[in-house]
């Protein structure tokens, strides 16, 4: 049978989306519900969660919202087997919880890396080991884990995200690798510049009300000249948990308006 556009559907499909209380998450899980899907978020905070119900609730979406810290195994156990009971088996996953510490690594504390290496790629592991048993069972499952422009680049202050994000770059391709001949496609989405919250202090005003300089670093890198959108990542999230990229896996879509291709401006 050829190509259907039913073949973008996520129709019947049940999606849990980690840390989908706003931003990245919050957008990915509208499409997918867009897209037929059901949605089940998690969040650290009970605020967090109430905040995200109310906002889906707003957008007609009928989430199913849960408080769960998901570098907890016990606790990841826990919240995929209640999914599992109140609302079915998880189709597709989203790694999408994370933290990032902006420090210079000489000032960083072991114990503030471990911290983000904990969120940023043991998180992933943990969650993702709790759904596979019953995509295996299923015969069929999506991963998608939210990598970054850090899982290729380095820059100054962020040696624990980068470390992290590029080791996510590469537990998407050992799920693959492992788990591919369960019908299960593990992929990455590498966002580049993205404007939410995890952002905002690179983005904020000058006192002269100028724009910060690394605001104007990140449009002069960028081929399309401006900060991404959240809604411009929600395209390639349906593709990448769609039967239409059934044969793409341990694949990262780097969604980035060019910044990986690109040198950089010539002087002058
Ligand atoms: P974010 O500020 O990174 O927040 C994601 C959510 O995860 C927040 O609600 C956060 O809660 C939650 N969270 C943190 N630790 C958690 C834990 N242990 N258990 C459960 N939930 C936890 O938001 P974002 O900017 O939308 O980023 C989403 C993902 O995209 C992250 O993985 C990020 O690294 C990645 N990313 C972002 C960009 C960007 O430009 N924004 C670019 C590339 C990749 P709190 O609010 O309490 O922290
Ligand atoms: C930073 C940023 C990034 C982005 C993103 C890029 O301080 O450089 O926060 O790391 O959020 O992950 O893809």
């Amino acid at each position: 049978m050829g190509f259907q556009m039913k073949d973008f559907s996520l129709e019947g499909k049940i999606a849990l989306i980690t840390g989908a209380s706003y931003g990245i998450g919050m957008a990915i899980a509208k499409a997918y519900a867009a897209a037929g899907a059901t949605i089940c978020f998690n969040d650290i905070k009970q605020e967090l969660v109430d905040k995200g119900m109310a906002a889906y609730e707003e957008a007609g979406i009928q989430a199913h919202g849960y408080v769960c810290d998901v570098t907890d195994e016990n606790a990841v156990q826990k919240l995929v087997a209640t999914i599992e009971k109140e609302v079915g088996v998880i189709d597709i996953l989203v790694n999408n919880a994370g933290i990032i510490r902006r420090i210079p690594m000489l000032e960083m504390t072991a114990e503030q890396f471990r911290q983000v290496v904990d969120v940023d790629l043991n998180a992933p592991f943990i969650v993702a080991k709790a759904v596979i048993p019953s995509m295996i069972k299923k015969g069929h499952g999506k991963i998608i884990n939210i990598c970054s422009m850090m899982s290729e680049l380095g820059r100054e202050t962020v040696s624990a995200y980068a470390a992290a994000k590029g080791g996510l770059k590469m537990l998407t391709r050992n799920i693959c690798s492992e788990y591919g001949a369960y019908n299960i496609q593990c992929n990455g989405i590498g966002p580049g510049y993205i404007a939410t919250p995890q952002t905002a202090p690179l983005r904020e005003l000058q006192p002269d009300g100028s724009r910060h300089p690394f605001d104007q670093f990140i449009i002069a890198k960028t081929p399309a000249a401006r900060w991404g959108e959240t809604e411009d990542l929600q395209g390639p999230a349906v593709f990448l948990a769609s039967d239409a990229s059934n044969f793409v896996n341990g694949h990262v879509l780097y969604v980035d308006g060019g910044i990986l291709a690109y040198i950089g401006k010539q002087p002058g």
